[in-house]
């Protein structure tokens, strides 16, 4: 997705302090200059390895306008975890549902509408290796990230028990780390 969005003009380098390669790469779109990150691949967020601990990094404090999470459409339920976590951190979310190509190939009908309302923040489908969807998805990044569209993601009520321990929390992460989007 990354490739296709770019033209594969990157430019790679080291997270900061990690061995890990980041890719940077432009595009523009309606005469706007976008700038992709390419974040390490990881299905969740809570970072138990140094990947997801950049993924998560980098959303929280590096804030981008938008952060796009490309999920495989022949594993959403699998992916859509992913999608659920970053919500946690930022509404300035489009969600790729790629691999459509496979997904079709194995007769899978995905409802992109619902999934979107259901989600509440813009689905594109896509097929990246055909570049099929890529102007979509520039558009949902241009909707989001210059906030045309108030994004409301779906987040799931946290039990009792935890919600007690986040009221006690939050204020503390906030004073520490001031101007966080979601502490
Ligand atoms: N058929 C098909 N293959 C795709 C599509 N998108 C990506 N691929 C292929 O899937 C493989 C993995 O793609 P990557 O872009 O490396 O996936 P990734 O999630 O960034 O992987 P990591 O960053 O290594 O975790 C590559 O061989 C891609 O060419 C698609 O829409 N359809
Ligand atoms: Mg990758």
């Amino acid at each position: 997705m990354f490739n296709a969005l770019t033209g594969m003009n990157q430019h790679t380098g080291n997270w900061p302090g990690k061995t890990v390669t980041r890719a940077e790469g432009r595009y523009t779109y309606q005469d706007s200059l976008y700038k992709l990150i390419d974040l390490p691949g990881t299905y969740s967020l809570l970072s138990a390895s140094t990947d997801e601990e950049i993924a998560r990094d980098f959303i929280l404090f590096g804030k981008p306008h938008c952060t796009v999470v490309v999920t495989d459409a022949t594993a959403l339920q699998r992916n859509l975890n992913l999608a659920l976590q970053v919500f946690e951190i930022t509404p300035r979310v489009v969600v790729c549902v790629n691999l459509m190509d496979e997904a079709r190939r194995k007769g899978l009908k995905i409802d992109i509408n619902r999934l979107s309302e259901d989600l509440g923040v813009p689905v594109v489908a896509t097929a990246a290796r055909r570049k099929e969807g890529r102007v979509d998805v520039q558009n949902a990044i241009a909707e989001v990230g210059q906030q045309q569209r108030k994004a409301k993601p779906y987040t799931s009520p946290a039990p009792l028990g935890i919600q007690k321990a986040l009221d006690e929390l939050v204020p503390m992460i906030q004073s520490m780390a001031p101007g966080l989007p979601n502490a």
